[in-house]
Formats: structure tokens, sequence, C-alpha cells
């Protein structure tokens, strides 16, 4: 890996920039802080999502691109960089909304360390960032507003993994904000069935070697 940047760990930052380059091999450490990519002309989403999936690599945080040393060292594994278009985040919070303090224009990638998960970037996993990325899963949609959390380009079972194990552990470092997260993975495992929860008893055995089984979740039988 060559000679990095970054911006210091709890220094609560938020860079606000207009161009962005990290040269090939190299880094660019945002750790825990925040980022605004304020652009003119065609989008930038695709290129920050790029360098972010480079340096994530698969959630060990290993490659070059724009990094986050924060998530690398995180034990939980529960947080991540996410990014979207400052139009998605005004479909939230308005046409006025600012990020961090900071005003937006329509132009702008945002991206935030947060956990997997958090769709509209309050900083917390509750009920409506499953409720937007079941609509994403259905529909389907794409993009980290929609559930897409380790930018694949699509919402499936892997991003539901994310945003189950990070709801499952987010409360040890901040309030949850509100559900009971057995019920949640059972609500998820009744939506999706069998298949679903196969695949989130493997995911859990293969990233944390934790080996669940349906009697876990079904203790009075499994219903299919
Ligand atoms: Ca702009
Ligand atoms: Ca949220
Ligand atoms: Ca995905």
């Amino acid at each position: 890996m060559g000679p990095a940047a970054s911006a210091e760990a709890g220094g609560n930052t938020l860079i606000v920039t207009r161009a962005l380059s990290v040269a090939p091999g190299t880094t660019f450490d945002l750790n825990d802080n925040d980022l605004v990519l304020d652009y003119t002309g065609p989008s930038q989403l695709a290129t920050i999502q790029g360098l972010i999936n480079s340096a994530r690599a698969n959630g060990a945080w290993t490659g070059a691109g724009l990094t986050s040393g924060s998530a690398r060292t995180n034990a939980q594994h529960n947080t991540t960089l996410g990014a979207m278009e400052a139009t998605d985040y005004k479909s939230v919070y308005g046409a006025s909304a600012t990020f961090n303090g900071e005003a937006l224009d329509d132009d702008a990638v945002l991206v935030k360390y947060t956990y997997y998960g958090d769709t509209d970037f309050n900083g917390g996993v509750n009920f409506d960032d499953y409720s937007r990325t079941d609509s994403g899963f259905s529909t389907p949609k794409t993009g980290w507003m929609n559930g897409d959390f380790d930018g694949s380009g699509a919402v499936n079972f892997d991003d539901y993994s994310l945003i189950d194990n990070a709801f499952n552990t987010w409360d040890s470092v901040a309030p949850r904000g509100g559900g009971d997260p057995d019920l949640i993975e059972l609500a998820q495992m009744a939506h999706f069935n069998e298949a679903y929860m196969w695949h989130f008893i493997d995911w859990n055995a293969e990233h944390y070697g934790v080996y669940y089984t349906p009697e876990d979740f079904f203790p009075d039988g499994v219903p299919w």
C-alpha cells in the first residue's frame, strides 16, 4: 500500500471538497469522519462508491481507495462508509437539509461513517431502515438509501446480513432506536422463508465463527 492521507479519528470532522482523487495503490483514510464531494457536471457517486468498495475489500478494509481505519479496527465489524447523493438525503430531510451543518446543492455526494443499514444517515438502525431495505429488495432498487450496504449494485441477502448484525450490536456503542433484535430476525426469516434463514446462518458462521441452528430461532419448531 502506498503513502496514505488521513483524517484524524475522533476529530468529528466534515471534509468538504470539490474534487477527490486517490492515486492507484494509495488510501485516503476518513476514519470516523464524514465527507461531502460537491461536484459539478456528471454524478460522482459511482466513482466514490468504487473507491469505497476497493478499500473495503469485502469488509476487511485492506484495499486501496477511500478507506476507514475506524471501520477496520472496529471489533464489532458493524460500521462502514455509506455514500449517497445529496438528492437522496434531501428526499428524507427536505430541500434545505444540511449535512453536519453544511448546506448542500443538488449535485453532491455525501459520505458518512456509520452503521451498516443506516439508510437515512441518522446514525442508527431502526425500523425505518428496515422498511427502506425491504422496499429496495422487493422493488428492486439499488443505492445505499435503498439497502445496498456493500455497494454491490443490488439489495440481497448479504445486505440483510449486514443490517441485521449492525442492528444486533450497535446498542453497545449507542442507544438502540427501537425494536427487539430477536423479533427483527424472526420477522426477516418469516418474510424470506427458509433460504434467508440458511443464508443468515451460513453468513454468521463464515464471518464470525458463530454457528446458529434453526432451533435457535424457532425453538418451537421450524415453520416450513
Ligand atoms: Ca455541486
Ligand atoms: Ca437510520
Ligand atoms: Ca448489496
